[in-house]
């Protein structure tokens, strides 16, 4: 079975993540087949995609496939990672993706989201960022993803507690584009991808890759990129790394010893 399927029709294309028993859970198998369409996309000079999930879902998608985050004293979110792999992949596509969203995003899919270049979402949306529930030290790029798209206090408050953010503040915030109703979404995020690829393909790619460098040019020493990954491999490190995994395969609540 197809983890991801995918359509076009006229110049938009459309990919659907497929593998709800798992939440859509971001595997690297789901991530290959999402990429293997971005590529078929590409070309086929799609010129607006729409990422989105089965109509009706509860789950969007469930972040980074949990199982397969690796063991103690491993980057779990290195370069390579599936998960970083789907965000540059997003981020570097020549057309616009719009994400049209149903259910709740968790983890690494709200990055996925925020990778998106127009979110349209409906009411029952929720975004709930979640490595502090499992002992991962998110990534540099990853934070980065997130502080362009959401105000500080808020990622901080996303980061720490690990809670949900309800739509109706996602849009306040001017996190997403639009909120709709479930039996409406659709049809209006269509509309939106013709308005698009009625424009010039070449002049809205080349501005999505201007505004994806302009947005990643934050000065980043390499004394301060090497003392941000040392940070981090304290917590992948940690005995907190392990428990979080533990208790997910568990299905239990974690007990962090915070060391
Ligand atoms: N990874 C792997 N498998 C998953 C994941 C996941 N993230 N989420 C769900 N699954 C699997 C479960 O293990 C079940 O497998 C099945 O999907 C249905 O889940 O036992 P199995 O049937 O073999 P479940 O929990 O029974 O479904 P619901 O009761 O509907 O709950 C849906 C939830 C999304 C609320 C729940 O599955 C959940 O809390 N999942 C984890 C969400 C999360 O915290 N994701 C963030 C992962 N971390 C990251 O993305 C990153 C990058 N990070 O840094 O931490």
């Amino acid at each position: 079975m197809a983890l991801v399927l995918s359509a076009t029709q006229g110049h938009t294309g459309i990919i659907t993540l497929n593998h709800s028993e798992k939440r859509n859970a971001l595997s690297e198998a789901l991530v290959h087949e999402l990429i293997g369409v971005l590529d078929d996309f590409r070309h086929r000079e799609i010129r607006a995609v729409i990422l989105r999930a089965q109509p009706g879902i509860k789950v969007w998608s469930a972040g980074h496939d949990v199982n397969e985050l690796p063991g103690r004293g491993r980057d779990p979110l290195g370069w390579n990672d599936p998960l970083r792999i789907l965000i540059r992949t997003l981020q570097e596509y020549p057309a616009p993706i719009i994400g049209l969203i149903e259910g709740s995003v968790w983890g690494g899919a709200c990055e996925v989201a925020m990778a998106c270049d127009i979110l349209v979402i409906t009411p029952d949306v929720s975004f709930a960022i979640t490595p502090a529930k499992m002992g991962v030290p998110y990534n540099i790029g990853g934070l980065l993803t997130l502080l362009n798209m959401i105000p500080l206090p808020i990622v901080k408050e996303m980061l720490f507690t690990a809670e949900p953010l309800p739509s109706d503040q996602a849009f306040n915030l001017g996190i997403v584009n639009y909120v709709k109703p479930a039996d409406e979404i659709e049809a209006f995020v269509g509309n939106i991808a013709d308005r698009i690829a009625l424009n010039s393909p070449l002049s809205i790619g080349v501005m999505k890759d201007a505004l994806r460098l302009l947005s990643s040019a934050h000065a980043v020493s390499p004394e301060l990129f090497e003392r941000i990954q040392g940070m981090r491999r304290i917590v992948y490190d940690s005995e907190d790394y392990q428990e979080g995994i533990r208790a997910f395969r568990e299905k239990r609540k974690p007990k962090f010893p915070g060391k």
